[in-house]
């Protein structure tokens, strides 16, 4: 198995593995599917790319300061109404400056914001600096499903385009009967790939209203806007299906609109493009599947219904 997406096998292993029993999924197939949020999951979605690891982190630390001064308010706030309350000290003192107190609560909070504000534009710089680029896509929003386009650079070296529209309830029960995994509200008809531990380039746009391309487990989240290119990058660092959702209010079926990324090796990368470049669509739909059924855990569809 080489699709674990989860960072250490402790607490969210065994929450990722309770939860695939209680929602009927095989536990084996529980680490595979994990480029998304899972029921009773605490904390962020486990991270694949560089960005990611770097949101996690900074999340991490700010959450500390945040505990810290909370809790420190707490303390000073029961301290004073225990210590000053009207029976205790029925003559409150009329003291109204000190100067040392407050040069201190002006100059504190200024370290802390400085202590956050570094490490959060190191963030930013890391997410908007594009590495060269190996695979460039271009995403586009429409009410309500995705486009991706992948361009061509000759002639010879055509450009194609992936819609994925969302699998209905019936589809996903359909799908997971025929072993090949799928979940409900997340996964589409037409997955789109790409290459494991490579740069890849998200050009963002729109037809229509503004929507937002979002992968999670990436760090990528940019809006949509249409008439505008607007772009994100990420690295994979591991293999398997990545989930996303379109994170702008866009109208009616904002919440159905998912975007399912697979990464995969260089060489399936290759074999996809070469079959969906010379159109044919039935062969890349089968490179798909099988490379679906390796992820999960799974060496054929056959051996997934022994499973059941
Ligand atoms: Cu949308």
């Amino acid at each position: 198995m080489t699709t674990g997406t989860w960072k250490s096998p402790g607490l969210l292993a065994v929450a990722a593995a309770v939860a695939a029993a209680a929602s009927g999924i095989d536990p084996a197939l529980a680490e595979a599917v994990a480029g998304h949020s899972t029921p009773g999951q605490i904390g962020l979605q486990a991270g694949v790319t560089e960005v990611a690891h770097s949101i996690h982190s900074f999340y991490d630390f700010v959450n500390i300061i945040i505990i810290a001064i909370s809790l420190f308010v707490l303390a000073l706030m029961i301290y004073v109404m225990v210590r000053f309350r009207e029976s205790k000290n029925p003559v409150p003192s009329k003291t109204t400056h000190n100067t040392l107190l407050e040069v201190a609560w002006t100059v504190v909070p200024i370290l802390i914001l400085v202590a956050i504000a570094i490490p959060s534009f190191k963030l930013l710089m890391l997410q908007y600096t594009y590495p060269k680029p190996d695979v460039t896509i271009k995403a586009i929003g429409n009410a309500w499903f995705w486009e991706h386009e992948y361009p061509g650079t000759t002639a010879e070296d055509k450009s194609f385009t992936v819609t994925s529209n969302m699998l209905t309830d019936e589809e996903v029960a359909e799908k997971v009967k025929s072993g090949l995994p799928a979940l409900r509200l997340l996964s589409v008809d037409n997955e789109i790939l790409v290459p494991v531990n490579k740069v890849v380039h998200m050009l963002v746009t729109s037809n229509d209203v503004i929507h937002n391309w979002t992968i999670p487990s990436f760090g990528s989240k940019i809006d949509a806007v249409p008439g505008r290119l607007t772009s994100t990058w990420f690295r994979a660092e591991k293999e398997g299906i990545y989930y996303g959702q379109c994170s702008e209010l866009c109208g009616m079926n904002h919440a159905f609109m998912p975007i399912a990324v697979r990464v995969v090796s260089q060489d399936v990368y290759d074999q996809w493009t070469g079959a969906m470049k010379s159109g044919d669509r039935k062969k890349a739909k089968e490179i798909t599947d099988r490379v679906a059924l390796q992820q999960a855990g799974v060496r054929s569809v056959a051996d997934a219904s022994d499973k059941r």
